[in-house]
């Protein structure tokens, strides 16, 4: 294939609810979709899509938003530009020299597999080698000012259907938070807890308190560089670590499973580069007995089936962040957007990531388009 054209949509949605994590509060979804022509073999024209999840301000990783947009347009879009012969498979290549940025290149890399599957007429599912219809559906839930907000929020989600809880934790809303959960829903309720690197190895007794709990996990307790103080923590908690900020490609992930820093992985493709890169981590944790689960970035309807299709590889165990639509937005930019039913959301067939992307809806929660010339 070759490259024609590259455009992003800048975007900005409102939440339904503001979403609070140890480092931040958001109230609105800011992103840019990537779209992009490129011209096969036969001389036909095809469009993908990709998104980028980088956050407006670098809290959960060095990329942020405006910088990651920037590579895009001033480093990536004219390696790219500059092939005759491109794949999806070769696009991690071509883009060697940039260091870091994976959530800049992983967009990229994804609009560019979304039009080579779409010029094939085959669903990103089918491609991947993926053995599920339907995935279980978790859901992340935001630190709430109160213990009984936190019921009341986790509540609600249980009564929605979803298959598993995460709750998010800082220091000053973890233990009491936890235990009210517990005491509410009972031992049966698949329960996990997300720390996005609020905890230091100073608290290990702490979170030792949070075995009693019996939580499938604790994500990212320890910052990110911290692998071998996550292994040295390990030791000291019956929980399972999961790390997410840690793993940052399939090297990092073999690092973390090599000093038993990890039991279990989240797999990010935007995190990791893309999603070639988080299928290579999936396939390395499967072979070391890992279990990975697909992580969410508050993705729109396009990020969010892309997901879908990675979380139906055999390797996923674990129930992913892949709320319906309608846990944060009340009006998705794609024709069809996820749903979750009966505790699942149902995996996509459709060519490429299988959804559209409704142009009325994408103008409307526009804030600017950016055409990166040839
Ligand atoms: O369903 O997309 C979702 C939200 C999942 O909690 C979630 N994501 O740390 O895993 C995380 C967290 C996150 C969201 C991190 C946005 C960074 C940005």
């Amino acid at each position: 294939m070759k490259l024609l054209s590259l455009r992003m949509h800048h975007l900005r949605m409102p939440l339904v609810s503001p979403f609070t994590t140890s480092f931040m509060t958001q109230t609105h979804k800011r992103c840019f979709l990537v779209e992009a022509e490129l011209e096969i073999a036969d001389g036909r024209v095809v469009t993908g899509w990709g998104e980028n999840v980088a956050l407006d301000r670098p809290y959960y990783s060095a990329e942020y938003l405006d910088g990651s947009a920037d590579v895009v347009a001033r480093w990536i879009a004219p390696l790219l530009f500059a092939v005759d012969v491109l794949t999806a498979e070769t696009v991690g290549h071509h883009l060697r020299a940039i260091v870091g940025n994976p959530m800049a290149k992983a967009a990229v890399e994804m609009a560019v597999l979304d039009a080579q599957l779409r010029a094939e007429g085959r669903s990103f599912a089918s491609y991947l080698g993926a053995v599920a219809r339907a995935v279980p559906s978790g859901v992340s839930v935001g630190i709430q000012d109160s213990v009984e907000a936190t019921v009341r929020a986790v509540g609600g989600y249980v009564d929605e259907g979803y298959a598993r809880i995460k709750l998010k934790i800082r220091p000053g809303a973890d233990l009491a938070h936890v235990a009210a959960v517990r005491r509410e829903f009972g031992d049966d309720l698949p329960f996990q807890v997300d720390a996005n690197a609020a905890y230091t190895l100073v608290d290990a007794a702490h979170l030792q308190r949070l075995d009693d709990f019996g939580l499938l996990l604790i994500e990212q307790p320890l910052g990110e560089a911290d692998l071998r103080q996550h292994a040295q923590l390990a030791g000291q908690l019956r929980t399972p670590i999961c790390l997410d900020e840690s793993v940052v490609s399939a090297e990092s992930a073999v690092d973390a499973i090599a000093l038993g820093a990890a039991a279990i992985i989240n797999v990010k493709p935007g995190r990791v580069g893309g999603y070639l890169e988080a299928r290579r981590i999936h396939d390395i944790a499967r072979a070391h007995g890992i279990a990975v689960w697909c992580g969410g970035m508050l993705e729109t309807g396009v990020g969010r089936a892309a997901n879908t299709a990675l979380a139906a590889l055999p390797g996923f165990t674990l129930p992913g962040d892949i709320s319906g639509s309608d846990r944060f937005f009340a009006d998705d930019i794609v024709t069809a957007p996820i749903r979750m039913h009966d505790g699942v959301v149902d995996v996509p067939t459709g060519p490429g990531f299988g959804v559209e992307v409704d142009r009325e809806r994408l103008e409307r929660y526009r804030t600017a388009v950016v055409d990166v010339g040839v």
